[in-house]
């Protein structure tokens, strides 16, 4: 276009800018050039406005399952546009199933793997988002380094997408970071937005060295996501930290907004991990987090699938809310070094099959009231009962008195035999 004569090219710009929502399509798995996604992405920055970017790869560049693969040499340019990636256009082939989003019957299933550069670093990201006009990535398989990175505040969605996750949602193919969250990223939605429509087809399936990481920023919500669990929720893919929120970030929410709509469905399930949430505030003082309703240490069928830390608060910052969460089968449930705590919300959380349950090694005033430790009589260690472990080694205090004395209703599918040993198929949408 830029050879053009300049009477055309103007004709054509003026053409161009009262095209809103262009769709760019993808329709080869070369690195660059004409139909690559890399082109895509120039094409949709260049036209003013938001665009789309679809994908009709040919049958003849995508694997016998209907997986097409997309190797990346270097790293496409930033978007600096609004703009919708949208993976769960291409075309079925093979033996792909009917869906590529998850269902209440069948789990997620990508047809559009992108390998990113194995080396690279922060000019290396896959998708790296540097405008506020809010954009989405959805329906696509992205590993290697740095998949995703949103550095730009604006509502961004990154919704139905296999973060170091095979297209097939079976196995795990090498990650750092899964999606980053700095620079300004502020309020974007990591997963499921609970408005009631199409939660369950939100959810991203998650394995990393660092699944999601928020870095000095707040308001962003991470829900609804399988956490070192394969697609179908059940199969262990591991992940050294699932969600990593750092350095003076704030008021983000981990989990369900408890609104009655959809909550179930914004439930984070974070399993076979080295630390499922870690909320360090070094080089920086981040209050007031919320990880609200999760399920840490079962796989989606309420199996056990253990954490080793569930939950970890270091390095400072206060008045985190830990409230309803399933914190189960971990070595340790809840881990708070410095001078870290809880606040007085930290409540309803179902403590219960750790070997310890609270480990309190830090300087903070911690309150863990009313929360259910597996036993009418409480916690034991630290507490009087025969619940999980309460220690506190540090010289911080945790007040955990009262306690609930009766099942809470959300642990009680735990209760009836709905955890270890239960061989329940996939049924999508467990209560
Ligand atoms: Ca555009
Ligand atoms: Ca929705
Ligand atoms: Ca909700």
């Amino acid at each position: 276009m830029r050879s053009l004569g300049v009477a055309v090219v103007m004709s054509i710009a003026w053409s161009v800018a009262v095209v809103n929502g262009a769709t760019f399509t993808v329709t080869s798995t070369a690195d660059s050039g004409v139909g690559t996604l890399r082109q895509a992405i120039i094409d949709a920055n260049d036209n003013p406005g938001e665009d789309r970017i679809e994908f009709a790869i040919p049958e003849g560049e995508c694997s016998a399952a209907g997986v097409c693969t997309i190797d990346l040499l270097t790293a496409p340019e930033a978007i600096d546009e609004a703009v919708v990636v949208d993976g769960t256009t291409q075309p079925r082939y093979g033996t792909a199933p009917a869906n590529v989003c998850a269902t209440a019957s069948a789990p997620s299933y990508m047809r559009v793997e992108i390998l990113g550069d194995p080396e690279g670093f922060f000019s290396l990201y896959t998708f790296l988002i540097v405008s506020e006009d809010p954009s989405t990535i959805r329906g696509l398989a992205l590993s290697r380094k740095y998949p995703i990175a949103l550095y730009s505040s604006g509502a961004h969605r990154v919704e139905c997408t296999h973060l170091g996750v095979s297209a097939d949602g079976s196995s795990k193919v090498s990650t750092s970071t899964g999606i980053s969250i700095g620079q300004s990223g502020q309020g974007a939605i990591v997963g499921v937005d609970g408005d009631g429509v199409d939660d369950l087809a939100e959810r991203n399936v998650i394995a990393a060295s660092t699944g999601v990481y928020i870095n000095g920023n707040w308001n962003n919500v991470v829900a609804g996501n399988y956490v070192g669990l394969g697609a179908d929720g059940v199969t262990s893919l591991g992940s050294a930290l699932g969600v990593y929120i750092r350095q003076g970030s704030r008021d983000n929410l981990i989990g369900t907004n408890e609104d009655n709509v959809s909550d179930d469905l914004e439930r984070n399930v974070i399993a076979n991990t080295s630390t499922g949430i870690n909320i360090d505030s070094v080089a920086g003082s981040g209050d007031g987090n919320l990880v609200v309703g999760n399920w840490l240490g079962v796989d989606a069928n309420g199996v056990m699938a253990p954490n080793n830390t569930a939950i970890r608060l270091s390095n400072g910052g206060i008045d985190h809310e830990i409230r309803d969460n399933q914190i189960r089968w971990s070595t340790v449930g809840i881990q708070i070094d410095g001078d870290s705590a809880m606040g007085a919300l930290s409540t309803g959380n179902c403590v219960e099959d750790n070997v310890d349950g609270v480990i309190h090694d830090g300087t903070g005033a911690a309150t863990f009231e009313n929360n259910w430790w597996g036993s009418a009589d409480g916690p034991s260690g630290d507490g009087p009962g025969s619940g999980d472990t309460v220690a506190v080694t540090g010289t911080g205090s945790l007040d955990f008195d009262p306690w609930l004395t009766s099942v809470p209703s959300h642990c009680e599918i735990f209760s009836d035999g709905f955890e270890s040993g239960d061989t329940d198929a996939w049924s999508g949408a467990i209560p």
